[in-house]
C-alpha cells in the first residue's frame, strides 16, 4: 500500500442496491482499487437513521458486500468492512457532532428531503448524520472521497470539520477532496424521472436492482415513464427518455449520439426493448457471481473479518489521536 493515496466511500444497506448504486458508484471504485489504498464500507450505522426490519438489514449487509464482490472489488486489494464493526465510527462521530453546529445540519437538503418524506419519524441520527460521515473519512485520513453530486454538501462539511479540528488543536487530520466521476452521471428513478433512482423508493418500478432477473428488468423497462413526442432524443424536455439513453450508454459503452442515431424514426417499443437486452447482459456476470457469493458465506464471513481488522487498526490510531488532543486521560491498564 504505502505511498498510495488513501480513498473511503460506502453505501447504505438500506434497501436492495439498484443500477444508480452500481453505475454510480460501486463500479467506478472497481477503477480505482489499483491505484488507490481503498477502504469501502458497508454503512449500516447509517442505515437505521430510518427504521430497519433487523432480519433484513443483516441479510442486506452480507448481499451489499457480495454485490461489492461481484462488482468486481478485490478484497485482495481492498479493504471491504462493515462500519458498526469498527467502533472508532460512533466515537469519533461524539466528538465531532460536538463540534458541529446545528446551522450547518440545519442547512443539508438531503435532511430537508428526507425529513419531508418521513416527518413522523425524525430522529436525531438522521440530522446528526453528516458528523457521523464525516468521521467515516477523516478516520482513515482518506485524501479523497468519490462521491456523487448528491453527497457534495457532507463532504463539504466533512472538510470543515477536518480544518476546525485541526486549527483548535493541531494537525490531526487530513482533508478530503471529492472525487467526481467524469462519467458519474445520475441514474433517475424510471417511474418519476425528475428524482433520482434510491433503493428506498417505495414504487419498485422505479428503479432496477443488481439482483433482478431478466423478467422483471423486461417489465420494468417496458413500464417505464416515457412522452408523447414518441422520438429517442437525450432532450432535457424528455427527462424519461435522457435517463434511459445514459442507463444504455453507461451499460454498452456507446456515446448519446450514437444511441439516438440508431433509433432515428423507431419508436420507443424497440428501444425500450433493446436497452432491456442490454441491462440484462451487462448485470448478467454479477448477478451470477454475486449468487455464487452467497452460497459461501464462510468465505464472506472472513472478507469482512479481515477487513474489519485492518480498518480497527487505521481507525484506532486517528482516534487515539483525537482522544489525547480532546483532553481523555489514556486508560492506563
Ligand atoms: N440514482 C443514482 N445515480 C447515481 N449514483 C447514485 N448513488 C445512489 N443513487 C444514485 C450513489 O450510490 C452511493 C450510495 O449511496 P448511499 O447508499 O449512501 O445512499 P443514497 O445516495 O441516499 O442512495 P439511495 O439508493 O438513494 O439510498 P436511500 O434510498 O437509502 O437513501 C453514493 O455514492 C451515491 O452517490
Amino acid at each position: 500500500m504505502g505511498d498510495k493515496k488513501v480513498i473511503f466511500s460506502g453505501v447504505q444497506p438500506s434497501g436492495d442496491l439498484t443500477i444508480g448504486n452500481y453505475l454510480g458508484a460501486i463500479r467506478n471504485w472497481v477503477d480505482l482499487q489499483d491505484e488507490y489504498d481503498c477502504y469501502y464500507c458497508i454503512v449500516d450505522l447509517h442505515a437505521i437513521t430510518v427504521p430497519q426490519v433487523a432480519k433484513d438489514l443483516r441479510r442486506r449487509t452480507l448481499e451489499v458486500l457480495a454485490q461489492y464482490m461481484a462488482a468486481g472489488l478485490d478484497p485482495e486489494k481492498v479493504t471491504l468492512f462493515v462500519q458498526s464493526h469498527v467502533s472508532a465510527h460512533a466515537e469519533l462521530a461524539w466528538v465531532l457532532n460536538c463540534m458541529t453546529y446545528m446551522g450547518e445540519l440545519n442547512r443539508m437538503t438531503q435532511f430537508k428531503e428526507k425529513s419531508r418524506k418521513s416527518e413522523a419519524n425524525l430522529n436525531a441520527g438522521l440530522f446528526t448524520y453528516p458528523a457521523l460521515m464525516a468521521s467515516d473519512i477523516l478516520l482513515y485520513q482518506a485524501n479523497a472521497v468519490p462521491v456523487g453530486d448528491d453527497q457534495k454538501q457532507h463532504l463539504e462539511l466533512a472538510r470543515d470539520l477536518a480544518n476546525r479540528f485541526n486549527n483548535r488543536y493541531s494537525d490531526t487530520f487530513k482533508i478530503p477532496e471529492p472525487l467526481i466521476s467524469k462519467v458519474g452521471a445520475r441514474i433517475m428513478d424510471l417511474q418519476d424521472p425528475t428524482s433520482k433512482m434510491s433503493k428506498s423508493s417505495e414504487n419498485e418500478n422505479g428503479y432496477i436492482l443488481i439482483k433482478d432477473d431478466p423478467k422483471t428488468i423486461k417489465r420494468k423497462i417496458k413500464r417505464a415513464v416515457t412522452d408523447s413526442i414518441g422520438e429517442v432524443n437525450y432532450s432535457d424536455d424528455q427527462p424519461g427518455i435522457k435517463n434511459m439513453i445514459t442507463i444504455y450508454s453507461k451499460f454498452s459503452g456507446e456515446s448519446y449520439e450514437e444511441i439516438v442515431n440508431k433509433y432515428k424514426g423507431e419508436g420507443y417499443g424497440k428501444f425500450k426493448g433493446d436497452l432491456a437486452e442490454v441491462i440484462i447482459e451487462g448485470l448478467r456476470p454479477v448477478r451470477e457471481r454475486f449468487e455464487e457469493l452467497m452460497s459461501n458465506k464462510d468465505y464472506l464471513e472472513n472478507v469482512y473479518n479481515e477487513g474489519a481488522k485492518k480498518a480497527e487498526r487505521v481507525a484506532r490510531k486517528t482516534l487515539s489521536k483525537v482522544y489525547r488532543k480532546t483532553g481523555f486521560i489514556k486508560r492506563k491498564y
